[in-house]
């Protein structure tokens, strides 16, 4: 038997397309023809195989304007954000032109004596990539652009909230020049990721929700096969009370927390501001997120569209209730928006703590809380109160004084003065309950190949 997914238009809750899942047996077959085409494609030449992933780059950029309405229609993205991000996802690309030569060729450690010692990285074989929707393109590219170009066949599952967008992946890469047999998208919710589970896959690599990162990691431990978790966070912001500009510092704040309706692994979820500042800092920030322009996703203009999992909004809901019953000053929005589609109004809460789940709950969605610190030791403390640590920032003049509290944070990434970035420069990884492994950067690439020694006497 085969179930359909149903896709829907988060704008308006409409069916945009019923799509057939790809069913056990199809995907069993898949398996046995991407094994196949592995061995193949690791024989390519990597330049060759680096120019099919330049192909696809410009492809997509070919057809941004229609991509970004696919995508804007399956995720409720705003089309602005979704030309972006299209966009920007280049950079992953240019990433790869430049450095996977360097970090992916044999590498000669002794060439004298009697005994060479060299080192070659071979292909990890045929990976899992389970995808998530809230940046498609980026979190996509990281995983399966980079498996591509180390020599890797790939069984992409995006997930069901952006099939369309993943098939269209698989349409551009084949035109580019992957065969058929190195890439494949498949089509279907959890169920058929927890088959892909069962299947002898040489690496998985999950973006999602801590919960399923877990799940899968603990279930495919048995195979003893390289696992990597990009999962989200309950990212801090703190503005001390040195800023050089409170009101840019509650411009940049907000749409760190409000970007893409504060659906991003790295949405800056909480924030803590020096008492001296305060009050000021949080008159500029409710000012800046009230001047959102809330709204049809399709039209250019519009900031905040709908989120785009109707059960989302039961979270949100949840999450204001106790903020409100545990003292929280609510200064902005705090209910679902009248009419069609998941919109929530951007809801910004002052006078917060860690009594409150929106302090310490992963949000993902337009609703942010703001919390009073008197010390940056205070905001050290609390800063640190979390099982995630994927990133945190810090907002200050002084570079060493930011310094001080960025080196005892336990995260990935740390920002001064910025949030809520990705660059393919420096790794991207969580710590504890934010994930395992990294993407991006020299281990980014390294992350899809497993080194052997030769040792040689000529
Ligand atoms: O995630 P899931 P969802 C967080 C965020 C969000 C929540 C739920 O808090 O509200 O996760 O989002 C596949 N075996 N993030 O439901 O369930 C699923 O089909 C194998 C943070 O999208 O983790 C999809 O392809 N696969 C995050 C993928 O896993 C399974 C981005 C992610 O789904 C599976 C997105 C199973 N048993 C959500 N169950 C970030 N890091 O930014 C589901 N899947």
């Amino acid at each position: 038997m085969q179930d359909n997914i149903e896709i829907r238009n988060p704008a308006t809750g409409a069916v945009a397309a019923t799509l057939p899942s790809s069913t056990t047996v199809e995907l069993e077959n898949t398996l046995s023809l991407l094994k196949q085409g592995q061995r193949d494609w690791a024989k390519v030449p990597l330049q060759d195989r680096l120019e099919c992933i330049i192909q696809f780059g410009q492809l997509i950029l070919a057809n941004k304007q229609e991509l970004s309405e696919i995508l804007t229609n399956e995720t409720g993205k705003p089309i602005t954000q979704s030309l972006n991000e299209i966009n920007g996802a280049q950079n992953r690309i240019e990433h790869l032109r430049k450095n996977a030569t360097k970090w992916l060729s044999e590498e000669v450690v002794v060439s004298e004596g009697a005994t060479l010692e060299n080192i070659r990285y071979e292909p990890l074989g045929v990976i899992a990539n389970i995808s998530a929707w809230n940046f498609p393109y980026n979190v996509g590219f990281n995983v399966f652009l980079y498996a591509l170009v180390a020599g890797n066949a790939v069984l992409y599952k995006p997930s069901e909230f952006a099939t369309l967008t993943g098939l269209q992946f698989a349409k551009y890469l084949y035109q580019a020049g992957i065969p058929e047999n190195v890439f494949h998208c498949i089509v279907g919710d959890g169920r058929i990721g927890e088959h892909i589970l069962s299947l002898p896959l040489d690496g998985y690599f999950f973006t999602g929700s801590y919960k399923t990162g877990l799940h899968i990691a603990t279930t495919v431990a048995h195979k003893l096969v390289p696992v990597q978790l990009e999962l989200g966070g309950k990212d801090p912001l703190y503005v001390a009370d040195d800023v050089a500009d409170i009101k840019q510092a509650a411009v940049s704040a907000a749409e760190g927390a409000f970007y893409n309706n504060g659906q991003s692994c790295c949405a800056v979820e909480r924030i803590y501001v020096s008492a001296l500042i305060y009050d000021r800092f949080v008159e500029a920030f409710i000012e800046e997120v009230a001047s959102y322009r809330v709204g049809d996703p399709m039209d250019v203009d519009t900031f905040i569209g709908p989120l785009t999992r109707a059960e989302q909004l039961v979270v949100l809901e949840d999450q204001v209730k106790d903020a409100l019953q545990k003292g929280a000053r609510l200064r902005l929005g705090g209910h679902v928006l009248e009419g069609k589609g998941y919109y929530y109004a951007p809801t910004v809460f002052d006078h917060c703590d860690h009594r409150m789940a929106l302090m310490c709950d992963e949000t993902f969605g337009p609703l942010i809380g703001i919390q009073k610190v008197s010390s940056d030791e205070e905001a050290i403390g609390l800063m640190q109160d979390t099982a995630y640590g994927l990133t945190a920032a810090v907002f200050s003049s002084d570079r060493d004084r930011a310094m001080r509290i960025l080196d005892q944070m336990d995260t990935g990434t740390v920002y001064w003065n910025c949030c809520d970035r990705v660059s393919p420069n420096v790794p991207w990884s969580g710590r504890r309950n934010s994930g395992l492994g990294s993407t991006l950067s020299a281990q980014g690439i390294r992350a899809f190949v497993q080194p052997k020694a030769y040792h040689l006497r000529p």
